[in-house]
């Protein structure tokens, strides 16, 4: 299970069964087929819980109803069983660090009922004497309780006229963030995970799990630094690994589970691989940012040039620093990030060869691979401003009028930062056809959010009767991982750290391991550009009998050895070798 693919998406984009316009579990259910033929081995489902849906449902109001929007929980089983029929696995999302504003919990803990201490709850501090701006809420002359900044935008701390005291939301005023240090709030959690477990599910992905333990006594941060230094100061909290080590035993012993915990901020290698633990007693693996964060500014919407060099120093730092400690998820694409051929390929001329090279080099390494919907049909990224409309219909933060609605505006250059990293563009929906609403929806239905204009030419439909598409593509190396285990657990060696277009990389799995390998040593090169690059095999490699096992250019040399060669743009080979 550890190598193979998980398929995430967007339940309300992916397809759409009564024709309200927005994507539904009868949907999804009806197209299990499709993912059993595209070859994943799980779905991770985004949230699909009773929820105002203030942030695409990462505000559940009730961790045990599905969303009326999403169907019944008659529909959720049927959906479990298509999978489950098809050896698909089902990981559910799970939203551990939040509740909605609407969450029992949290009405009960604003009238200081039975769940009174169960949230982050301050008295305010006399604006005066602090250095951050006190905001329109609350009392005349108080500040909130320290200078923490949303992620989403503005101040961290709203005030609640009915409790007379400020909550802590590092997401959105809906989203209010609890409390963990209290033995109440952990044990109400397991009781909700185990909830899920007992309904048959394979696996969760804990949204933000990092930000689980806060700092004690809410130390302001550094207001030189993004978020006023909320970024920093939050993640990784005193008691976090406590908390997982306790969630693994109540919870996740001694079951077969997949568990992935999104890690943001500055997680490293270490950090990961205390999540994971050191016997395998925590997470199943991690999801940081440190190669999703190049190219992107110190403000949100700013974009910076980024080089090939510092990629692979990412993916470096990784696939060695967690050899022997722990296990990678690799992804570009999620429902919070731009899509990866728009951001780190070429959306013009090169899309099918640059989707297909960036495609090798997350089958090819260490780790489990994900991938996101429309990914395997090469999608790229629409202009926000047509993804949205005006004005935009996207739900969640970066609605109009919030932080980042302002935020958007200050972007120079148009639209291009504001592309590079909205969460909309990621999120149009699926595109199956070249006909009316790409078959997402019915003919005549209004889509939730507008489709990407170039659904006509890019989609699954088109793809998978194009034998070279970048779906095939897709299959062939989800076919080829799962038959050659050294592209799953081989050790990873770049032998071109400091090219700025060819990335070479061999991948050994050591003798005596008791695994049935068939070869053990792999040579991936990819060409990430798109002009003509050399590929110099290392001494390793040159010479020896090989098979080309992959290329995504139809005309492929087939040698019988690893040689020196001049690859075409965005071209990806990847060879095994005697
Ligand atoms: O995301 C965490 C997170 O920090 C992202 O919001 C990220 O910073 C942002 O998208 C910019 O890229 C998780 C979920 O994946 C996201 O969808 C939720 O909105 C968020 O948590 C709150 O639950």
């Amino acid at each position: 299970m550890e190598g193979s693919d998980r398929l995430s998406g967007v339940p309300r984009s992916f397809a759409d069964s009564d024709g309200d316009g927005v994507g539904d579990l009868a949907g999804l259910a009806a197209r299990a087929d499709y993912l059993a033929d595209l070859g994943v081995d799980a779905v991770w489902l985004n949230p699909v819980y009773e929820s105002p849906m203030a942030d695409n449902g990462y505000d559940v109001a009730d961790y045990r109803a599905i969303d009326d929007t999403f169907g019944t929980m008659a529909d959720w089983r049927a959906v479990r069983d298509a999978l489950h029929e098809r050896d698909i696995r089902l990981v559910m999302d799970f939203v551990p660090n939040h509740t909605s504003d609407e969450h029992e919990w949290f009405r009960t803990s604003r009238r200081r009922g039975a769940t009174a201490d169960w949230y982050h709850w301050a008295d305010g501090v006399d604006a005066d004497a602090v250095a951050y701006d006190a905001t329109d809420e609350g009392p005349a002359g108080e500040a909130p309780p320290n200078n923490w900044r949303s992620f989403f935008g503005g101040p961290a701390w709203a005030y609640d006229d009915e409790r007379e005291q400020w909550y802590l939301h590092l997401f959105d005023p809906k989203q209010p963030d609890l409390d963990w240090s209290v033995p109440a709030v952990r044990e109400a959690m397991y009781d909700e995970l185990r909830y899920w477990l007992d309904e048959g599910i394979d696996g969760f992905r804990l949204d933000v799990v990092n930000l689980l333990s806060k700092p004690d006594g809410y130390p302001s941060g550094d207001p030189d630094e993004p978020f006023n230094g909320t970024l920093r100061a939050v993640p990784n909290g005193p008691r976090i690994h406590e908390y997982v080590a306790e969630m693994h035993d109540a919870v996740f012993a001694d079951r077969d589970l997949l568990t992935v915990g999104e890690c943001i901020g500055d997680t490293d290698v270490d950090d990961a691989a205390r999540y994971v633990g050191a016997d395998g007693d925590g997470l199943s693996m991690v999801f940081h940012f440190d190669h999703v964060g190049i190219g992107r500014g110190e403000a949100l919407w700013e974009r910076e040039e980024w080089a090939l060099t510092d990629l692979k120093a990412v993916f470096d730092r990784w696939q060695t620093g967690l050899e022997g400690r722990g296990w990678n998820s690799l992804y570009f694409n999620n429902h919070d990030q731009p899509r990866v051929v728009s951001r780190f390929g070429d959306d013009g001329e090169y899309r099918r060869e640059s989707a297909a090279c960036i495609a090798t080099l997350l089958h090819t390494l260490r780790g489990t691979p994900y991938v996101y919907q429309g990914e395997e049909a090469g999608d790229d990224e629409p202009d926000v401003r047509v993804a949205r409309g005006v004005p935009r219909r996207g739900d969640g933060p970066d609605r109009p009028g919030g932080d980042r609605g302002r935020r958007h505006r200050l972007v120079r250059g148009g639209a291009g930062g504001l592309n590079a990293h909205s969460r909309d563009t990621s999120r149009t929906p699926m595109q199956w056809t070249g006909g009316p609403n790409a078959g997402f929806t019915d003919p005549d239905a209004e889509p939730w959010i507008r489709l990407h204009e170039d659904h006509r030419e890019v989609n699954v439909e088109a793809q998978r009767t194009a034998p070279d598409s970048v779906w095939h593509y897709y299959r062939r190396l989800i076919d080829l991982r799962e038959a050659h285990d050294v592209l799953v657990y081989g050790a990873y060696e770049n032998h071109t750290p400091d090219d700025e277009r060819v990335w070479a990389y061999s991948r050994t799995l050591s003798g005596g391991d008791a695994r049935d390998v068939d070869r053990d040593r792999a040579f991936v090169a990819l060409n990430w550009s798109g002009e003509p690059a050399r590929v110099d095999p290392p001494a390793a490699v040159a010479g020896a009998d090989a098979t080309l096992a992959l290329c995504n250019y139809p005309e492929a040399p087939s040698p019988g050895a690893v040689a020196p060669y001049e690859a075409r743009p965005w071209e990806a080979r990847v060879y095994l070798v005697e």
